[in-house]
């Protein structure tokens, strides 16, 4: 009677979650103090969530100058960088990891253009911001990036290797 009911689930998947390099992509994401202070938390995990992407590790912690000159190495010298340090430095910021495949590409047009005036409807930042500055997210902008700024947040042990059951519906098994 239950059989009916029972899902057919591919008990290979998991194997392929853990073996496959495409899935091990990750990105670093920042929820900025405008995310925290705005309380838009729950309204950025959540789209997370249901988009099928994977939170790896996820902390709070509170910036400092030295790491900003280094995460913002490009933007050090711009006359905004003194005002932009501030605003990251206004409250704790919560840091994850995500995984997915290709999630580096995928999170950044969640996460919308820098400046949320400019950003489409429907990503993170056209729909929740009105700045340049203060918009709620950052998002690592290549593969490469991706990893130096995990290590630059996270210690080992701090990213978790572990396959949640919804991925079998998420993805193909030859997607992973
Ligand atoms: P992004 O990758 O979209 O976060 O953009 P950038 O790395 O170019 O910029 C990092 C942060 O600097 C932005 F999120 C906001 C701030 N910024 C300004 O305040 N003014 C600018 O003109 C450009 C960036």
């Amino acid at each position: 009677m239950f059989g009916r009911y029972c899902i057919n689930f591919d008990t290979s998947v998991k194997t392929n979650i853990k073996n496959c390099k495409q899935f091990m992509e990750r990105t670093l994401v920042i929820l900025k103090p405008s995310c925290i202070e705005r309380n838009l938390i729950g309204e950025v995990i959540g789209r997370i969530e249901k988009r099928g992407l994977v939170i790896a590790g996820m902390k709070m912690i509170q910036l400092d100058e030295a790491v900003l000159r280094e995460h913002y190495s490009h933007l050090v010298d711009k006359p905004f960088f003194p005002q932009l340090a501030k605003s990251m430095m206004a409250c704790p910021v919560i840091v994850m990891c995500l995984k997915g495949v290709d999630v580096v590409r995928v999170f950044r047009e969640m996460t919308g253009v820098t400046n949320g005036r400019k950003a489409a409807p429907g990503t993170l930042r056209g729909d929740f911001c009105m700045s340049g500055s203060l918009n709620i997210i950052h998002a690592s902008d290549s593969v490469e990036n991706a990893e130096i700024e995990l290590a630059r947040f996270f210690k080992p042990g701090e990213i978790f290797d572990y396959a949640p059951a919804t991925l079998g519906f998420i993805y193909e098994t030859d997607e992973l």
